[in-house]
């Protein structure tokens, strides 16, 4: 039974509720000074600590839980007499749970303006211990330091638990156990943020100039699954994702149905949404991105879902054929009817509607996933590499109209402008070297991860030709600048009449000469795109 419990916390979120519930198990609860205050001010009775110890809350609170009579009533082993007695000889009792959340830390040194001495006044020290120390002795003590672990907490108690060996009033060891870990993970976490907070402090410490990046960097994610096999079937492989991932994110899916996710899913359906995130604004509400390898093979805006699929489809059906599809706009019965014709791993969306879902049950292994849309971003990206990481803030830039620089005599027409807009964001998401022919919203060839400029033009111009699609009149999109002028021959020989790229070459002048010779037009970006 729990007789007593320890009530400490800095978010107060469903506190007061919790505080009650356990009052009606009879529960007798302890409480530090601002707890105590808000629990007593609503009614619950609550022991002070301080009164409880017989010792006052000192140094401005830096002391307040530290002390024998709280710690080892949270450590003793309940099956040992030995330590049974000692509690008894020192007048210990038992505590047998702990409830605490620790002083906002984070939130604090991500203000603007906070200095090193607020920063460190925000390190608690005492809810860490007591945390620590419960979930040490998890086999007799329950430790909550999550506000959402409340509420299954009390089911248990009321006999509606999951653990086997849970009677009423009691929390059973498997959710001990489970909460114990939770414990480990946070506070881990906790002293990863204050390790990366003073380590990207700047010389002058008090005014606290932080660098970018720390000097260690300590990360944090939670297991979502682990997998059968990773890149290849001789590799193991999990997935993990941030304990907040970012809104909108690929790791906030919800899977509706189908197979089980692979490592080779993951990365290419993440390729697929962070692309079609990027089509919105365009006159066409409905955005569409096929994926292979890593790749778009297909990228159209268009009516609705199934437009935009349709014309995604035309750019090249040979590989589209299990592809990862994402769509920014609601999959409809019509559009899911078109894709179940094609062979497709995954589908992603930010809802099915149950049309979709019915024609879809049709085929049971694909995979289904429902994300809502959001535009947060990654603090940054990471690439292994080895023995070390690299880490990069995440390549948001995305540019506006007022951002272009036309470079060539020949302006552009309005619908050039919108189909080089249209190709610059698919080409961001093409592998290195880039080329993207585009037309009315839609690809028409893409030329991804040569290791010569001139070759992933080529190859883009060859795949139009094999869909049967025309580039006369295209717009094309580089990830780069063109080095020489014979990118821009080979796509201006295939019929593109405008062309997009960050300019910054040694050689621009050639190529805007070439361009202005062969009277295309040309815009400059001033960002690049790579893509490793
Ligand atoms: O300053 S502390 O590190 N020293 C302590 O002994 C101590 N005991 C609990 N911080 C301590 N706490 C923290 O106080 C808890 O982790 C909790 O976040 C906060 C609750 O304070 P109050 O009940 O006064 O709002």
């Amino acid at each position: 039974m729990i007789k007593q419990a320890l009530i400490s916390v800095s978010d107060k979120t469903g506190v007061l509720d919790f505080a009650r519930a356990l009052a009606a198990f009879g529960v007798n609860i302890l409480s530090t000074g601002g707890t105590a205050k808000m629990l007593q001010d609503n009614g619950v009775a609550v022991t002070e600590v301080a009164d409880y110890t017989g010792f006052p809350e000192m140094l401005d609170g830096r002391v307040k839980t530290l002390h024998p009579k709280v710690h080892g009533g949270i450590l003793a082993r309940r099956d040992l007499p030995e330590h049974v007695a000692k509690l008894e000889e020192h007048g210990i009792p038992q505590i047998d749970m702990v409830v605490v959340n620790l002083y906002p830390f984070q939130q604090t040194v991500a203000k603007e303006q906070c200095s090193l001495d607020e920063a460190i006044e925000n390190i608690d020290i005492g809810g860490p211990t007591m945390l620590r120390s419960a979930a040490k002795n998890h086999r007799d003590v329950v430790v909550i330091v999550d506000p959402a672990d409340y509420g299954p907490v009390l089911a248990e108690m009321k006999g509606a638990g999951t653990s086997p060996d849970a009677v009423d009033g009691t929390v059973g060891y498997d959710t001990r156990f489970r909460l114990a870990k939770k414990v480990f993970a946070h506070t881990a976490q906790y002293d990863s943020a204050i390790t990366n907070y003073l380590t990207s402090l700047g010389e002058d410490k008090q005014h606290a100039t932080r660098a970018a990046y720390p000097q260690t960097l300590n990360l944090h994610f939670e297991k979502v699954q682990d997998m059968r096999y990773g890149e290849n079937p001789h590799q193991s492989a999990a997935f993990y994702r941030d304990l907040a991932p970012a809104a909108g994110s690929l790791a906030n899916y919800r899977q509706l149905q189908g197979k089980e996710l692979s490592y080779n899913n993951i990365a290419d359906a993440d390729a697929a949404w962070e692309c079609v995130k990027s089509l919105g604004g365009f006159e066409q509400p409905a955005g569409c991105v096929i994926i292979k390898h890593a790749n778009p093979c297909g990228v159209a805006i268009g009516a609705d879902a199934l437009d935009a699929y349709g014309r995604a489809l035309k750019t090249d059906p040979t590989s589209a054929f299990g592809g990862i599809i994402a769509f920014n706009v609601p999959v409809d019965g019509r559009a899911a009817e078109a894709i179940a014709k094609l062979f497709v791993e995954v589908v992603i969306a930010p809802a099915f509607t149950p049309e979709a879902l019915q024609t879809m049950a049709a085929k049971q292994n694909v995979r289904l996933l429902e994300i809502a849309l959001g535009d947060g971003q990654n603090p940054f990206d990471v690439k292994r590499v080895g023995g070390g990481l690299l880490v990069q803030s995440p390549d948001a830039k995305n540019i506006g109209l007022g951002d272009l620089r036309v470079v060539t005599k020949q302006q552009p027409t309005q619908q050039q402008l919108q189909d080089l807009m249209f190709a610059w964001r698919v080409a961001k998401f093409v592998k290195s070297n880039a080329i993207v022919f585009c037309a009315g919203g839609m690809t028409l060839g893409v030329g991804a991860g040569q290791m010569s400029r001139i070759d992933s033009a080529r190859i883009a111009s060859i795949k139009a030709q094999n869909a049967g699609l025309s580039l006369v009149g295209s717009a094309v999109a580089s990830d780069a600048f063109f080095p020489f002028r014979d990118g821009l021959d080979v796509v201006v020989d295939a019929g593109a009449t405008c062309v997009i790229h960050p300019g910054g070459s040694m050689r621009d002048q050639e190529v805007i000469d070439a361009a202005d010779e062969r009277g295309v037009v040309m815009l400059y970006t001033g960002t690049r795109h790579f893509r490793h």
